[in-house]
Parts: C-alpha cells; sequence; structure tokens
C-alpha cells in the first residue's frame, strides 16, 4: 500500500509536470503564429500625396510628413486603434493602388465626385474647397478666369483642376505635371501664364514660397469637398466616419483645421 501509495503521489507530480508544460504550449504556438503573422494586427498602409501643401508635404529638417491630413489621419488612426505606415505617392497613382489593393487607406485632399465614386468608396466630407487661377505678381492682364484665352494653363495630373482647365473657353493649351510644385515652377519659368488648383494649395504657396512672385486672381470656382478613400466595400468608411462626427462635435476638428489654415473653420463640411 506503502508503494502503491508512492508510486500514486509521483504519477500526480508528473502529470502536474506534464500540466504545466502543456500549458504553456498554446502561448508558444500563438507565438510562432505571430511571427508567421496570423495574429498579427494588419498595419494599414495610408496613401498620401507627395507635395499638396498644407494638407500633407514633407519636412525637410524632421525627413517626416506633416501636415493636415497627417493630423486628421493620426487622430483617426489613434482613436480607432489601428497601427498604420504613410506611402506618398504621385496623386494620380492613388485611386489604382487602391483598387489593386496595394494600399488601404488614401487622404490627399480628394475630391469627392462621381466618377471616382464608382472606383472606390469615400467616408464623409472632411473639407470644403474650390479651385483658383494662379498669375505672376506682376501680370496685369488675367484678373480672373475669364481672361484666360489664348494662354497657356498649368496643372496637376489626373485631377479636377486638370478636368476644369480643359474646359476653359480659348485656353490656349493646358500642361499637366504630376506634382503641383512642377506647375508652379512653370508659372514662375516663364512656360505657362497661369496656374488652376485646389483653393487651400494656392493660397498657402501664394502667401509662403511663392511670396512676392504670385498671385491669386479671381473668384474660388467650382465647390469641392475632400473625402478620404477606401478600397470598394471596406469595412473601415463606417468607423472613420462615426470618427469624423465626433472630431467634427468636440471641437478635435476645428483645432486641427486651425493649426494649418491659421483660423477656426467657418462651417464645418456638411455630410
Ligand atoms: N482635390 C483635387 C482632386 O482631387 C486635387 C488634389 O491634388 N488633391 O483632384
Amino acid at each position: 500500500m506503502k508503494i502503491l501509495g508512492k508510486i500514486g503521489l509521483s504519477v500526480t507530480i508528473l502529470a502536474l509536470v506534464i500540466g504545466l508544460a502543456a500549458c504553456g504550449a498554446p502561448e508558444n504556438s500563438g507565438g510562432d503564429a505571430e511571427k508567421k503573422g496570423e495574429t498579427a494586427p494588419k498595419k494599414l498602409i495610408v496613401g498620401c500625396d507627395t507635395s499638396f501643401v498644407p494638407f500633407e508635404f514633407l519636412n525637410e529638417k524632421t525627413g517626416e510628413y506633416e501636415g493636415f491630413d497627417i493630423d486628421m489621419w493620426d487622430t483617426i488612426a489613434k482613436e480607432l486603434e489601428l497601427e498604420y505606415e504613410l506611402q506618398p505617392m504621385d496623386f494620380n497613382g492613388l485611386i489604382p493602388a487602391l483598387q489593386s489593393g496595394t494600399i488601404d487607406v488614401a487622404i490627399a485632399g480628394m475630391t469627392i465626385k462621381e466618377t471616382r465614386k464608382e472606383k472606390v468608396d469615400f467616408a464623409r466630407p472632411y473639407y470644403d474647397a474650390g479651385l483658383l487661377v494662379l498669375v505672376m505678381a506682376d501680370d496685369e492682364e488675367i484678373k480672373s478666369v475669364d481672361d484666360l484665352g489664348g494662354k497657356v494653363v498649368a496643372t496637376k495630373t489626373g485631377t479636377t483642376s486638370y478636368d476644369y482647365s480643359v474646359e476653359v473657353e480659348g485656353v490656349k493649351e493646358v500642361k499637366p505635371f504630376p506634382n503641383i510644385d512642377g506647375a508652379y515652377l512653370e508659372l514662375i519659368n516663364g512656360g505657362a501664364d497661369a496656374v488652376i488648383f485646389d483653393s487651400p494649395n494656392v493660397l498657402y504657396f501664394a502667401a509662403n514660397k511663392g511670396k512676392g512672385k504670385v498671385k491669386p486672381v479671381g473668384d474660388i470656382l467650382e465647390g469641392q469637398q475632400y473625402g478620404i478613400a477606401f478600397p470598394k466595400g471596406s469595412e473601415l468608411v463606417e468607423d472613420v466616419n462615426t470618427v469624423l462626427e465626433g472630431m467634427m462635435e468636440s471641437g478635435k476638428y476645428a483645432e486641427i483645421y486651425e493649426k494649418w489654415f491659421g483660423q477656426k473653420p467657418k462651417k464645418l463640411p456638411s455630410a
């Protein structure tokens, strides 16, 4: 009996040891799965433009991208506990990249329009904009879009400004550039008489890098709204809409807006 008792005890200890080892096993295999990326949270790839002041641009001192769009997305991602990585690219490449799944989100001051809605899904509008004509500071001839007859207009490829420019009556030539900085340079170097582009970008450029060299003329043309774009059917749209609404109610939106545009928004973009 005594011997049996001892054996019984040893068996119990052995069972305990095996049991403990077994308890550790799922943790180990979980670790392996994580290494294979099975349980690790997916890092979203967020496409943005390479240069679209003050929405997204490279801060040459820090080597980091910054701007209104960058702050907007960072706030949304933090709220939704999403990990992400920025992927700056030519504006024209963003929609194809969403369609092919190379990127998961695009935030690039992208105007919501019907033809784009056929290819991607947009969250609710987050910014109200329009278009503006920019000319040289000493230009006495072009006072508005009505004076562009016989003139050369530079703008950015694949944008609403390109679509608009080719429809302006009498324009001699529309020169598209993959990046708006190229269009501004063309104007300053005398290769174009005007630039037509998004009003916040034109105003920012005229007040900063282009100060004293260029001036915006005429009224703001064609009201537009910017939206964050996702691949068709993305489940993120609803969550992002909820966060956007919350940011507009809480004042966080107005705070980010004021940081980049120097004043609180006159009105919030309507959904
Ligand atoms: N808002 C314009 C567009 O979506 C231009 C841009 O560069 N974002 O076409």
